[in-house]
C-alpha cells in the first residue's frame, strides 16, 4: 500500500488532474497489485497478468459500476455501460442490441462511416501548405458524426463547424465534473458552478436526444437502418419486453459517451505512432496501396477494409500502450482470494488498470514499452495468454462496440494513407490528456496529397482538358 496520510488515505497519493498516470508510476513502484485507502473505502489496483487473469473469471467477479463511472449516471441512467449487471434492463439491452453490433451488422454500417470518413479526407485535400490539423479535433468529429449517423441518423456536422457540436461541449463538461468529485469534504461547495453547470448541460442533452426520439416515433422512420430503429422495434426474447423511451434515452446517450472520446483517442494515438515510427509507416503504405490502390475517387469497399490486417495491428498496439478505455472495475460476489494469498473481501471496489497490464513484462517481455505492431501477427497472438490484452474490457460486460470501433478506425486510417503524406511539423512530443478517457494532449500534424495518387473520375465541378464551363 502506498504511504497514506489521516482520514484522507492515499486520496492525495493520486494527482487529480492525472490519476492514471499517478496509478502508473505507483505501479512501477509498487508491483502487479496495490491496496489502496480512499478516505476509508479501501480500493485495490491491480494490473499482473495472471492476477487479472483470475479476475476476468466471471462466475467470480462482476463489473461494478462505482466511483465516478456511478456518477456518470446522470446521463447514462440503467444504459448498457453504467448499468449493474442485475438490473433488468442490462439484460434487456444487450439481448436487444448485441446482433446489430454483430459482425454480420457491420455492413449496414459502412455506407454511413464512408460518409463521414470522406468529409474528413475532403477537408484534408483542401488545407494549404502552412494549416495545421487539430489531430484529436478532427478525430474526435469523424467518430462523433458516425456514431450519430449510425446510431440515430442524427448530423453532427462536425465538419461544418469551427467548434465542436454544443451537445460535445455540455458532455464533456460533465464528464470532466463526474471525474473531478471524488468525496472529498468541501468538495460539493468547491465545485458548486460545475455541479450546476452539469445540470443545465443534462437537461440539455437530454432534450436534445429525447426530441430525436419523440420525431423517429413520429415519422415512424422506416427505412433507416440505424441503431435507434433497432432499439424502437427490438423485443427481447427473454422477457418479451421493449425498451422504454427513457432507456433508449440512456441508450443513446451512452453510445455517444462510449463510442466518440475512445474511438477518437484511439486514432489519435495512431497517427502519432505512425509519425514516429516510419518502418512501420512505410509497411502501412505499402499494404494499403497494394489493398485499395492508388484510385481515390473509388471508395473502400467492406472486403478491402477486412484485408488491411497490418492496418489493424497497428491500431490494436496502439490500443495496447495507451488503450483510451484504460481500466475497468470489478468486486467480488463473495470472499476471495487471488494469486494464491491477496484477500478480497466480499464486493471490494478492484480496478484493472489495463494500461500497465498491457505492460506486463512477463507477458510482452522487456521491450514490452516499445511500440511493436507485430505483437498482433496471427502468432503471436495465438501464443499469448487470452487474458493478456484487454482494452475493450471483459466477458458480457465487455465492449459491444468493439466491432464497429474496429472497422471505424481501419476504414479512416487506410482513407488517410492512401491520400496523404503525414508530416510533424511541431516535433511533437507526447502528452496525456486523462479524463474518462485518455488521449494526446495538444497533438498538431500537417498532411500533404501524396504525389501518386490518381483520379478515375472527375471531381464535381471540374472541366476536362481543353474545354471550358463557358
Ligand atoms: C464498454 C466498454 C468497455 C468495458 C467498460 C467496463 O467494464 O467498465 C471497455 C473497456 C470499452 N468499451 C472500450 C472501448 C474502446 C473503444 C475504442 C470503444 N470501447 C468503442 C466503443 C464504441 C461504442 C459504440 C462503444 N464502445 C460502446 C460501448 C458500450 C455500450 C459498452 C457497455 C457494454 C455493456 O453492456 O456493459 C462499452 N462500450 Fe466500448
Amino acid at each position: 500500500m502506498p504511504d497514506k496520510a489521516p482520514l484522507l488515505g492515499n486520496v492525495l497519493s493520486v494527482d487529480k488532474d492525472q490519476p492514471l498516470q499517478s496509478l502508473m508510476d505507483l505501479t512501477r513502484k509498487l508491483g502487479p497489485i496495490m491496496r489502496m485507502d480512499m478516505m476509508g473505502t479501501p480500493l485495490v489496483v491491480v494490473s499482473g497478468h495472471d492476477l487479472v487473469d483470475e479476475l476476468c473469471d466471471e462466475s467470480r467477479f462482476d463489473k461494478a459500476v462505482r466511483g465516478s463511472l456511478r456518477r456518470v449516471r446522470a446521463i447514462g441512467g440503467d444504459g448498457l455501460f453504467t448499468g449493474d449487471t442485475q438490473e433488468p434492463n442490462w439484460s434487456k439491452a444487450h439481448n436487444i442490441l448485441l446482433p446489430t453490433f454483430s459482425r454480420q451488422a457491420m455492413s449496414n454500417y459502412m455506407p454511413m462511416m464512408l460518409d463521414v470518413a470522406g468529409q474528413l479526407c475532403m477537408k484534408w485535400e483542401r488545407l494549404n501548405a502552412d494549416d495545421e490539423i487539430d489531430v484529436v479535433h478532427d478525430m474526435t468529429a469523424v467518430a462523433l458524426d458516425t456514431i450519430g449517423i449510425c446510431g440515430f441518423n442524427y448530423r453532427f456536422n462536425s465538419f461544418y463547424r469551427e467548434d465542436y457540436h454544443p451537445f460535445i461541449n455540455a458532455l464533456t463538461r460533465t464528464l470532466e465534473t463526474c471525474m473531478m468529485q471524488r468525496g472529498l469534504p468541501f468538495e460539493q461547495t468547491l465545485l458548486k458552478r460545475r455541479i450546476d453547470q452539469m445540470e443545465k448541460d443534462v437537461a440539455y442533452m437530454n432534450n436534445l436526444v429525447d426530441d430525436i426520439i419523440a420525431e423517429r416515433r413520429k415519422t415512424g422512420g422506416s427505412g433507416e437502418n440505424d441503431l435507434l430503429n433497432y432499439m424502437l422495434e427490438g423485443v427481447d426474447k427473454v422477457t418479451g419486453e421493449k425498451l422504454s423511451d427513457e432507456n433508449i434515452r440512456y441508450q443513446i446517450n451512452t453510445f455517444l459517451i462510449a463510442g466518440h472520446e475512445t474511438t477518437s483517442g484511439l486514432m489519435s494515438f495512431t497517427l502519432y505512432y505512425l509519425l514516429n515510427h516510419p518502418d512501420v509507416l512505410a509497411k502501412a503504405y505499402e499494404e494499403v496501396d497494394r489493398v485499395l490502390g492508388r484510385d481515390i475517387s473509388v471508395m473502400p469497399t467492406l472486403k478491402q477494409v477486412n484485408q488491411l490486417q497490418y492496418v489493424s495491428q497497428i491500431l490494436l498496439e496502439s490500443l495496447r500502450l495507451w488503450p483510451t478505455a484504460p481500466a475497468f472495475s470489478l468486486y467480488p460476489y463473495k470472499d476471495e482470494v487471488i494469486g494464491g494469498k491477496y484477500k478480497l473481501k466480499e464486493r471490494t471496489f478492484t480496478t484493472v488498470l489495463t494500461l500497465m497490464l498491457h505492460r506486463d513484462k512477463s507477458v510482452w517481455g522487456e521491450k514490452a514499452e516499445e511500440f511493436n505492431p507485430d505483437n498482433f501477427s496471427k502468432e503471436a497472438v495465438a501464443a499469448r495468454p487470452v487474458n493478456a490484452y484487454k482494452p475493450f474490457g471483459n466477458g458480457q460486460r465487455a465492449c459491444i462496440g468493439r466491432q464497429f470501433a474496429m472497422q471505424e478506425a481501419v476504414l479512416v486510417m487506410g482513407m488517410i494513407l492512401q491520400r496523404f503524406e503525414l508530416i510533424d511539423h511541431t516535433d511533437y512530443k507526447l502528452k496525456i490528456k486523462e479524463s474518462m478517457s485518455i488521449k494526446p494532449d495538444g497533438f498538431k500534424m500537417k498532411v500533404r496529397l501524396r504525389k501518386d495518387i490518381q483520379r478515375s473520375t472527375l471531381v464535381p465541378g471540374a472541366v476536362p482538358e481543353g474545354e471550358s464551363h463557358a
